[in-house]
């Protein structure tokens, strides 16, 4: 047998082990080992039945996608399935941990299926740009009904081994060591003669809703705006309903061969790796000593404190809110109380779960407290002095090895850190509004940082089920120093000839969450016009400068939450609307400046916005403040709404082909100025013909 599939015997039942770590996924090894052992099983006559198991932490956890894209080894997994699904003996498959994709289809070609209560079973492909290549989309239908098995393939959500038993997908539930029962399971259906089920006999029921397949298409094109795999998922379980088994099979496999020749899909690979690879920072060993994080505390009790605070309660870890007076702390635990309010009212969390989490979070306005707890982290103003006077009285008051957080989205770590005795303590932990909700958080590294101190902010970063990417110290970090040139190009945009929901529509229609006009809107317009009056002194007059923002804060519309913005907005309503005397301002403006307004394509629209974050991500990429490309990838998907099935604005530039970003980004600089000098890093590799990421 192979290195990593053995195949043993128990009494009159044969066992293939298969140990493959990390996740037992099904390389070209695994492949043939599984082979290997149903020939080996069936060859011997002793062997009444066969099961299939994994050491390590999960059942295999499908294809082996780093051999995506590369040269095919056989056997391909269609033919293991067929060893399987046609052996004399029954085999049944043992599920711990996760069965994803093909996985779950290598367990469905099993004629028997067990697990631990705690196993989790999906088809997952969807989420990698994929439909499944080995009879996911032909023979879960068929297990767990229709209506279910096209919610799986297209959603790619996992359902529990309990559930999974209810709906028919999984046989027995397992108590107790998995083996020993899947034997002893095994054992009981050879005495009682049980048949060799094939999943793919499983037939149909006649009345099958005539609009189910629409229903769902319509749905999931609404839920996956932009994504092709959710929608191909579902057409081939309807396919599955119309062809017999085999040619079912044949087309769901040609669609997943196009599946993975997609952009998407490349793009969405790209992605799970990026993901996996942001927490791995050279100079920080996976050995790093990290310290564990049992309590926290969080200064400012506003909206971004209490939102912070949300997410270690969510997680099982104690917080404490501290803000200068009581009545501050007071409302900022009742705006936490409310918002926790609304989710249970939406039915997405019992009102137990919700006394829980309230119930680790408690609140001071007694500095000293801060003594008391692991990690700090400091939301309060967005002022320097303020920090610097906050962070010298943490360096009083805290614990020696207590990690001491800031929160800020601009200012230097450096100079936070430089007021206190143990700048090797602090570090930026850059949230993303809401707090509780965004995935992102920027990790800042300061100069003087210890290793620890980043390795356990990662530890918690993931603990608080958030994607933790590394910057270095520089204005706004990675994700708004880029940002900036994203809202300038949309608003030169509007004051060149398109009107905001021209450029917002542009941007929506290419995928963003939403548009740069609206998002200003919703995140306030003041908080950037007041930033934009205290460098007002500062900014070089050189630089091509649009006043209609400011114009509209002046006209008191600081967007959603006074009703209106760039766009008006109806109470309780986030749509937004255009407003006339906006438009007339914008019309003016341009006359003003000289101006004549022009005909704007969305494609410029796109390249002017997307490639102002691509140029930037180049210079940032450049002067190391971000390890790697991908790590820009992921603050873009996780922060910002960037589409996650282009890949992130890095990624996108290499599908698009760095020879023509920066030949667009020159004839930009030639027609718009010196916010175009194109970066050196992209220029270099538009010349040599590379990429940003690694592809392929
Ligand atoms: C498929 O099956 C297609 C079939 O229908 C058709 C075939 C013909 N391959 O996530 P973790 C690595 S498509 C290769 O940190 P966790 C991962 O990169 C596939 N490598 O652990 C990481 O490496 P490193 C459908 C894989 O415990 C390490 O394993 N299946 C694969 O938090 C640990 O991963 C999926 O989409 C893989 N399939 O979560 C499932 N999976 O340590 C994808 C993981 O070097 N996997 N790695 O960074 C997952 O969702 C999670 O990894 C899992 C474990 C839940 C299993």
């Amino acid at each position: 047998m192979s290195d990593v599939v053995q195949f043993s015997k128990r009494g009159s039942i044969g066992i293939i082990t298969i140990d493959s770590p990390p996740v037992n996924a099904l390389g070209h090894a695994v492949r043939q080992g599984i082979a290997d052992g149903i020939a080996a099983g069936t060859a011997d006559d002793d062997v009444k039945a066969i099961v299939l198991h994994c050491a390590g932490r999960t059942f295999i956890a499908g294809a082996d996608i780093t051999e995506f894209g590369k040269p095919f080894k056989e056997p391909g997994l269609d033919a293991v399935m067929n060893a399987m699904e046609q052996s004399t003996k029954p085999v049944i498959a043992a599920i711990h941990g996760t069965a994803l994709g093909g996985g779950l289809e290598t367990a469905m070609a099993c004629h028997y299926r067990c697990a631990v209560a705690t196993a989790k079973c999906g088809q997952p492909e969807v989420n990698l740009g994929l439909v499944p290549g080995a009879g996911g989309t032909q023979r879960l239908p068929r297990l767990v009904g229709l209506e279910m098995g096209a919610e799986m393939n297209a959603g790619g959500a996992p359902i529990s081994a309990t559930v999974a038993k209810d709906h028919g997908l999984v046989d027995e539930i397992i108590e107790g060591d998995l083996l020993d029962g899947a034997v002893a399971y095994a054992e009981r259906l050879v005495a009682e003669g049980a048949p060799l089920r094939r999943v793919r006999d499983i037939e149909y029921p006649k009345d099958i809703p005539a609009d189910l397949f629409d229903n769902l298409r319509k749905k999931y094109a609404k839920i996956k705006r932009g994504f092709e795999a959710p929608q191909r998922n579902i057409d081939l379980v309807e396919a599955s309903t119309k062809l017999p088994f085999d040619e079912g099979m044949k087309k769901e496999q040609e669609v997943f061969f196009e599946c993975m020749m997609s952009v998407q899909s490349a793009a969405q690979r790209h992605l799970f790796f990026a993901e996996r690879q942001a927490s791995k920072i050279p100079d920080v060993p996976k050995d790093t000593p990290t310290k564990d994080i049992k309590s926290v505390m969080v200064l400012g009790a506003g909206t971004m404190g209490g939102g912070i605070a949300m997410n270690f309660a969510n997680a099982g870890i104690p917080v404490k809110i501290l803000d200068t007076t009581q009545e501050l702390v007071d409302k900022g635990m009742s705006i936490v109380e409310k918002n926790y309010a609304n989710t249970v009212k939406k039915g997405r969390l019992s009102q137990e779960k919700m006394d829980q989490r309230m119930g680790l979070i408690s609140s001071t306005a007694n500095f000293e407290d801060v003594g008391s707890v692991d990690m700090v982290i400091e939301a309060v103003f967005e002022e320097m002095d303020i920090k610097k006077d906050v962070f010298g009285k943490l360096d009083k008051f805290c614990r020696p090895d207590a990690i001491m957080a800031t929160n800020t989205s601009t200012l230097d770590v450096d100079e936070i850190a430089a007021v206190t005795s143990r700048p090797e303590q602090v570090i930026g932990t850059h949230f993303f509004s809401p707090a509780n909700v965004m995935r992102l958080l920027e990790i800042v590294r300061g100069a003087k940082t210890s290793k620890e101190v980043i390795a356990t902010t990662f530890k918690v970063a993931k603990q608080i089920r958030k994607v933790g990417v590394l910057s270095g110290v520089c204005d706004g970090f990675i994700g708004n120093r880029m940002i900036h040139g994203y809202s300038r190009e949309a608003v030169f945009l509007v004051e060149e000839g398109a009107l905001p929901q021209q450029v917002d529509a542009a941007l929506y229609n290419f995928g963003m969450a939403m548009g740069p006009l609206a998002m200003g809107d919703l995140a306030g317009l003041d908080v950037s016009w007041r930033i934009r009056k205290r460098q007002a002194a500062t900014r070089d007059k050189n630089l091509r400068y649009s006043p209609i923002a400011d114009k509209i804060c002046e006209m008191d519309r600081y967007g959603q939450k006074t009703g209106g913005g760039w766009y008006d907005y109806k109470p309780g309503d986030r749509t937004p609307h255009p407003n006339a005397e906006v438009e007339k301002l914008i019309l003016e403006e341009s006359k003003s400046l000289g101006i004549s307004r022009r005909d704007i394509s969305d494609e410029e629209i796109i390249e002017r916005t997307i490639y102002a974050l691509v140029n930037e991500g180049a210079k940032i990429l450049e002067e190391g403040i971000a390890l790697r490309a991908s790590d820009i990838d992921m603050i873009y998907i996780s922060g910002y709404g960037f589409p996650i099935h282009r890949g992130g604005p890095m990624f996108y530039a290499d599908c698009v082909g760095l020879e023509n970003v920066y030949k667009r980004v020159c004839e930009f600089h030639e027609e718009h100025g010196a916010f175009w000098k194109p970066a050196p890093l992209l220029e270099q590799l538009a010349k040599e013909g590379k990429t940003f990421n690694k592809l392929g």
